[in-house]
């Protein structure tokens, strides 16, 4: 069984990060350990919400592992929370990196033109260096934009969103997929950049017309989680396209939603059968 290793928090109640990576990946067949940065009573867009930063035991646990040999198929990281917390992940993503280990970076600090409450700029050039280290980087436009000093648009053509995986590879990754790229009226979807073949790849469904707190964390742990499946970049972002989609379409069907997050759980079922089936088709 492959086995990644996620870095993020856990926001208690709020259904992102760290409570939907483990479930999902856990479904798709790939044991998943956590290493938690910080216990939050919610997420950070509720009001009041408490924090409790685990930075000071990242390096005890994961020495703990190094004593024990612990090899990870990939290391996924999200949600950070300080520059500092950074810079120790990329000394554990140098300490635990060998050939066979993907190194996915899902730099998670804004949306929609904005940075999250709790950072800034620094912050965000601090992302870019973590995308230095990693093979593959998932922002999305709004990260792309602040972790590249590119202006951030509302609307834009495909020579904006080539534009901006030209110069996310030069932060360094091999590979980057834009997440939340719309290239045509009511669609949205993905473009990723494979720097070493030089070759796009774009991936679009119909856009449906609400955001939920959450989602980009549910797109990058099934893309994760596939990839450990087998899968090709491409198949895996229309995986993960189609059932972050599906999330959001379940959720708007449910009287009592909650608003700050989807029912991913409920979709969970026929993600398995999808991934059953291109899998076979591999
Ligand atoms: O990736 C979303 C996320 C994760 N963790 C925390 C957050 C958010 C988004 O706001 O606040 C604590």
């Amino acid at each position: 069984m492959k086995r990644i290793l996620t870095i993020q928090d856990i926001s208690c109640l709020g259904k992102c990060s760290t409570t939907v990576a483990l479930p999902i990946i856990s479904a798709m067949g790939v044991e998943t350990v956590i290493l938690p940065t910080a216990v939050l009573s919610t997420h950070t867009m509720f009001k009041n919400f408490t924090c409790k930063d685990l930075s000071d035991q990242l390096t005890p646990i994961t020495d703990h592992w190094r004593s024990e040999n612990i090899h990870f198929d990939a290391i996924y990281t999200g949600y950070l929370g300080t520059e500092e917390e950074i810079d120790t992940v990329i000394r554990i993503i140098n300490e635990f990196r060998d050939e066979n280990t993907l190194v996915f970076v899902d730099p998670a600090m804004g949306d929609n033109g904005k940075l999250y409450p709790a950072f800034n700029d620094s912050y965000a050039k601090k992302n870019a260096s973590l995308c230095a280290a990693a093979d593959v980087i998932v922002p999305n436009i709004t990260e792309a934009s602040f972790m590249t000093d590119t202006p951030y648009r509302e609307s834009y053509d495909e020579a904006y969103v080539r534009d901006l995986l030209g110069k996310l590879a030069a932060l360094g990754a091999k590979t980057s997929i834009l997440t939340g790229v719309s290239l045509s009226e009511g669609k949205t979807g993905v473009m990723g950049y494979d720097s070493v073949r030089k070759t796009f790849f774009s991936y679009q469904n119909d856009r449906i017309p609400a955001a939920f707190h959450g989602t980009g964390d549910i797109f990058s742990s099934t893309v994760i989680g596939a990839i450990m499946n087998g899968l090709s970049w491409g198949d895996a972002c229309a995986l993960a396209a189609d059932f972050t989609a599906r999330t959001i379409e379940v959720t708007l069907e449910d009287p009592k939603k909650p608003w700050y997050g989807v029912n991913f759980e409920a979709v969970i079922p026929e993600l398995l059968d999808r991934l059953r089936v291109a899998v076979v088709h591999q």
